[in-house]
């Protein structure tokens, strides 16, 4: 019997939504200020995914330059009707509406090629797409309420949008504010056309460790719509905080080729209930119906570790693999794990001979532009990452090293600058925006340096030459002691720190592997 082993989708993949087209399950995750942006997977059985292209691929598709981490792309969501697949995202930052805000993309090939960003004239985030049985397009999404006696909570619209004008028209409704009166953030809504009426899943409680499901139906798509008496329907928050998996939300719906439920969301794997380093992963949750109700994981009321797949069983697609397949060794410059700062990677450096040439950049990575910087996202609480670096292009004044990444404010990378004596070792600890820099010594000269990161759970140590070098703890860099919503990456960067850049830097080999596959650590 094939099972899937929560996270199917390990490592910073939040906010996951999902749809089917024919014997195909497609599935997209946030990014935020990371391109190529949101990453399209499939897959026949849930269990062995591939990534087929991303949404957000093209050089000027959306301007990401100067968005702040964790700002940039929040929360896609993918369907497919009339003929189409269809992505609506919003790019969150970028205050000017005919660039930034919500917006719809289509193709008809979800491996692409996308369309351009259709700016959609909605406040708010989170936009979600439905289509009812005349073939008419909903789109709803969540914003801070208008009305005043509902300050500072948040509101779900729905509204039908016209192909044909590219433009939302027709009445606008809001449908929900909450399951309860004070419940922060009614978020991520879906709407669903089943057996005759109308489901809304949303998120509420916030994306943290109060994070929820609620769900309310409607005959009409408009409303009114009533919330199920047993909201929030699903949470892990009454787990507490001895729960080493915090924070289940953000749903999305599937049904299976047997006609059982499922439903995709993010959650944290938190060895001490509390910090994730990994970020907020994609989960898969059983679900059943009864009394006309959505049960999440019922008979359990908390995500399970692993889902037996009984309709996949001979559905072995070809070319497809387990995320672990692919997380073991190399990642070749031609794999789409690759990613770039505002920037998309082919605008970073070139790929050669199976090796990155990474020009010298003068923004470094304290600053939210588009830094010599590609990396992948950590996916293992037990992982090594490993890369040969060539600096015999780097100039005097020019640095290059290994990384691991919240943000602009928060990193810790080992470093290797060419000075007018030569090679120098360091290690710069950057928290909340301040820097740390210990200077470790010269280095020889040497064509390639070889710069290692092994983490094991939230203890990272920075090697070279075998030798430890620095070390970093995950509870200082996750999302719970930083803010914003990212799970740490691990990559090269390159940078002449403001200096007018000169040299590169060439990335011979870049590894990554689970330090050891724990039971349950994928
Ligand atoms: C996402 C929203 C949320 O758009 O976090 O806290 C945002 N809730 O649903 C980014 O993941």
């Amino acid at each position: 019997m094939i099972e899937i082993r929560n996270p199917f989708l390990p490592g910073c993949h939040p906010d996951p939504s999902i749809c089917r087209a024919g014997d195909w399950y497609y599935l997209v995750c946030s990014t935020f200020e990371y391109l190529p942006g949101l990453p399209v997977l499939r897959s026949r059985d849930l269990v062995r995914w591939e990534t087929v292209g991303h949404v957000i691929d093209r050089p000027g598709m959306l301007d990401l330059d100067g968005i702040g981490s964790s700002g940039g792309l929040y929360a896609p969501t993918i369907r497919y009707g009339l003929g189409l697949f269809w992505v609506a995202c919003t790019l969150v930052d970028r205050e000017d509406p005919a660039r930034g805000g919500n917006f719809l993309v289509t193709a008809a090939d979800p491996a692409g090629p996308w369309s351009d960003p259709v700016m959609i004239d909605a406040e708010g985030i989170d936009p979600s797409i439905a289509f009812d049985d005349e073939g008419r397009v909903w789109l709803h999404g969540t914003r801070l309420a208008r009305a005043p006696e509902w300050h500072d909570q948040t509101e779900v619209w729905v509204r039908e949008y016209s192909p044909d004008e590219r433009a939302l028209v027709g009445e606008e409704h809001v449908i929900w504010r909450g399951a309860v009166r004070g419940a922060v953030w009614a978020e991520g809504p879906h709407l669903y056309r089943i057996d005759g009426r109308w489901f809304l899943v949303a998120a509420e409680g916030g994306t943290e460790f109060h994070h929820a499901v609620s769900v309310a139906r409607a005959e009409e798509i408009t409303g009114p719509y009533i919330g199920d008496r047993a909201n929030p329907v699903f949470t892990h928050r009454n787990l507490g905080r001895t729960s080493d998996v915090i924070g289940a939300g953000h749903a999305d719906l599937l049904q299976a080729p047997d006609g059982s439920w499922l439903a995709v969301m993010l959650a944290m794997r938190a060895a001490d209930g509390r910090h994730y380093p990994l970020g907020r992963e994609t989960f898969l949750c059983p679900v059943s119906w009864e009394d006309g109700w959505p049960v999440f994981a019922p008979g359990r009321g908390r995500l399970p570790r692993v889902i037996p797949i009984p309709w996949a069983a001979g559905a072995a697609p070809a070319g497809s693999w387990q995320p672990d397949d692919r997380t073991a060794g190399l990642v070749a410059p031609s794999d789409p794990r690759w990613t770039a700062l505002r920037a998309l990677p082919a605008e970073i450096a070139t790929a050669e001979d199976g090796t990155w040439r990474m020009p010298v950049r003068a923004t470094s990575l304290q600053e939210p532009s588009a830094p010599s910087f590609l990396g992948v996202r950590q996916q293992h609480a037990d992982a090594e990452a490993r890369c040969v670096l060539d600096v015999r292009g780097l100039a005097e004044g020019e640095s290059a090293g290994i990384v691991l990444r919240q943000s602009e404010r928060d990193h810790v990378s080992l470093v290797v600058s060419r000075g007018r004596a030569g090679l120098r070792l360091a290690s710069e600890h950057r928290r909340a925006g301040e820097t740390l820099r210990r200077d470790l010594g010269p280095l020889a000269e040497a064509d390639d340096v070889e710069l290692t990161l092994r983490g094991r759970g939230y203890d990272y140590v920075f090697e070279h030459g075998g030798v430890e070098r620095a070390t970093a703890d995950g509870r200082d860099l996750d999302a719970s002691a930083t803010g914003g919503f990212l799970g740490l990456w691990i990559g090269v960067f390159a940078t002449s720190a403001g200096a007018e850049p000169r040299g590169e830097v060439r990335i011979i080999r870049f590894e990554y592997a689970p330090a050891r596959p724990a039971p349950g650590d994928r």
